[in-house]
């Protein structure tokens, strides 16, 4: 019933304004109504795209103000800073050039704005400035993409030097899993036939491959300070992405096949935890959450910081929650870690008695 009222008084009130609109123009009959731009209408439109310039610039000055301190910390990888150079440069070239024409599209829009009388002025072409403008271009842009090349294929290069540590990432909906390789340092063989959950071999490890036996399947990422680790992704059911946003690390997990991405992390976690980027990140999520606390009347924890290993791929309904816990520790912590842990082989027999 309240559905049908609010209808027919929606109906009303369309009708009303139809009604007005009516009026209003039946009123206006004897005033000028061309459609056809007069001085005042240019002059108008020309003041307007200045302000709409100086909107521009205000709300970039503001999100900087505003929302430069939501951007992440320093890098904690050791490729990080390569990442992040590139990034900068090439953020700052766009902002450079984007001030400058917006500028320029605006002011002329204003300068060269339609008046009565004025005509275009008829402008063939200008070799020179012609070649001005696509010779600058052509080397920024021919610079940024070898730079960026260079950068991006030594970041991706995964290779075996330095003895780094194999960990494989398993993405599923929606969570991870995380497998070393073990005292041999090589993953045994694995296929989504083999998942058996009733035993607990829930990544289809071949139980029959030797390599398998020593691999470790934990739900928490360790990893020790200072050594390259080489990560191999696979994904179970639809395309995830690895994305580790502190290390600045992220690759698509694809069912069918294994990706690889490979970093060597600078910090601990409790190193990065004295960073005074992630103190003050600290200090402000702590605040909000006791505000919140106070005005509900809900406990609600304080936050510490940790490494983060997330989804970046819209994966499904929880996609939003996919996330595992990372902690770059010494290698002392670590390797006392490990030692705490449970090979494929011992969970195997375990699960057989
Ligand atoms: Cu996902």
């Amino acid at each position: 019933m309240t559905t049908l009222l609010t209808l027919a008084v929606l109906v009303l009130v369309a009708i009303a304004i139809w009604q007005m609109t009516k009026i209003f123009e039946l009123s206006q009959l004897r005033t000028d109504n061309s459609e056809v731009a007069n001085d005042k209408d240019n002059k108008y439109n020309g003041y307007l795209m200045f302000a709409f310039l100086v909107f521009i610039y205000g709300i970039t000055i503001f999100s900087f103000a505003k929302y430069g301190k939501v951007l992440l910390p320093e890098a904690a990888s050791e490729h990080g800073s390569d990442y992040d150079m590139l990034m900068l440069i090439s953020m700052v070239i766009i902002f450079i050039v984007q001030i400058i024409t917006q500028a320029l599209l605006h002011y002329f829009a204003f300068k060269y704005r339609g008046e009565k009388g004025k005509r275009a002025l008829f402008y063939a072409d200008n070799n020179r400035l012609e070649f001005i403008w696509t010779i600058i271009p052509v080397i920024v842009l021919a610079g940024l993409i070898l730079y960026g090349l260079y950068t991006w294929t030594n970041i991706t290069d995964v290779n075996d030097e330095d003895d780094p540590l194999v960990i494989e990432l398993y993405a599923q909906q929606f969570n991870w899993t995380a497998r070393y390789a073990g005292d041999d340092n090589t993953l045994g063989s694995a296929n989504v036939r083999m998942i058996d959950i009733d035993r607990a071999n829930v990544l289809g490890l071949d139980e029959s491959d030797t390599y398998a036996e020593d691999d470790v399947i934990v739900k928490e990422l360790h990893l020790p300070v200072g050594r390259k680790v080489n990560f191999k992704m696979r994904s179970q059911d639809v395309l995830h992405s690895a994305y580790m946003p502190h290390f600045r690390a992220q690759m698509n997990c694809v069912p069918g096949m294994i990706t690889e991405f490979s970093f060597t992390p600078i910090y601990t976690t409790e190193e990065m935890r004295q960073n005074p980027d992630i103190v003050e990140k600290v200090q402000r999520t702590n605040k909000v959450r006791a505000e919140k606390s106070a005005a509900t009347g809900e406990i609600i924890d304080p936050w510490e910081f940790d490494y983060v290993l997330l989804c970046n791929k819209i994966c499904g309904k929880s996609h939003y929650n996919m996330q595992m816990k990372i902690i770059v520790e010494t290698e002392e912590e670590y390797n006392a870690w490990m030692a705490s842990q449970q090979t494929f082989k011992s969970t195997m027999m375990a699960s057989a008695q």
